[in-house]
């Protein structure tokens, strides 16, 4: 048994359990899982007995809770100094917070209108300008850091802003959002880790649907 226990929601659509949980898995952290499935008629008041904010992900380490799956992983990168969970380049370290605060807090318009959703079939739905800025944004932000780093990560190895980022890969690709050359190539690398691939066929084996994340 493992002194880190992360709580989770459903692999198939809780975007943000996803992130520390591909983060752990792609360092080789060891950790106890519970999946704890969205009960939406009841507004999820069972996450409360875990979670003091009543959200997914949330870590127990050693008695102490930490919620919020950016702090999650800026707890781990402390924990854990040697796994080099930020680049170890001072100024690339600084960018990966900075695109990792602005995927903590940004990209509404494509968190609300396209969820993540590991199992969907991958066709276009209408979507609004919003949504189209974020695209390009994320565009932009990718193609940069690949060109930057030379790949096959945002920072060359995998890092928390990887982690941060991995359920816009499903999005765009699940929307059919983009086709640039930097969201292909990122996307190769991001579904080739194991670890993805794991979170995915145990998505793909779970009975239960979330009908507003059915987009
Ligand atoms: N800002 C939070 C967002 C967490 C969040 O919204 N989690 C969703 C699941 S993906 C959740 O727990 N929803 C349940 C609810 O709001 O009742 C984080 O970064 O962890």
């Amino acid at each position: 048994m493992s002194n880190l226990h992360l709580y989770i929601a459903n692999k198939n659509y809780s975007s943000w359990s996803f992130r520390p949980w591909l983060l752990m898995k792609v360092k080789g952290i060891e950790f106890d899982e519970t999946l704890s499935p969205f009960d939406e008629p009841n507004h999820n008041k069972h996450f409360l007995e875990f979670s003091p904010s009543k959200k997914v992900p949330v870590l127990h380490l050693d008695g102490q809770i930490i919620w919020e799956s950016l702090a999650i992983c800026e707890c781990l990168a402390d924990l854990y100094p040697d796994l080099e969970l930020w680049p170890t380049d001072r100024l690339a370290r600084a960018k990966a917070r900075s695109i990792s605060t602005e995927m903590a807090s940004g990209f509404s318009s494509l968190r609300s209108e396209c969820p993540m959703n590991m199992r969907r079939e991958h066709y276009a739905i209408p979507v609004s300008n919003g949504v189209r800025k974020d695209v390009e944004r994320i565009e932009n932000i990718w193609s940069e850091c690949l060109e930057a780093s030379g790949g096959p990560f945002l920072f060359g190895e995998f890092s928390i802003a990887d982690a941060m980022f991995a359920p816009v890969v499903n999005r765009l690709q699940i929307y059919c959002l983009s086709e640039a050359p930097a969201v292909l190539e990122y996307r190769a690398a991001m579904q080739a880790l194991p670890a993805w691939q794991e979170w995915e066929a145990a998505s793909q084996a779970e009975p239960w649907i979330v009908e507003e994340d059915e987009a």
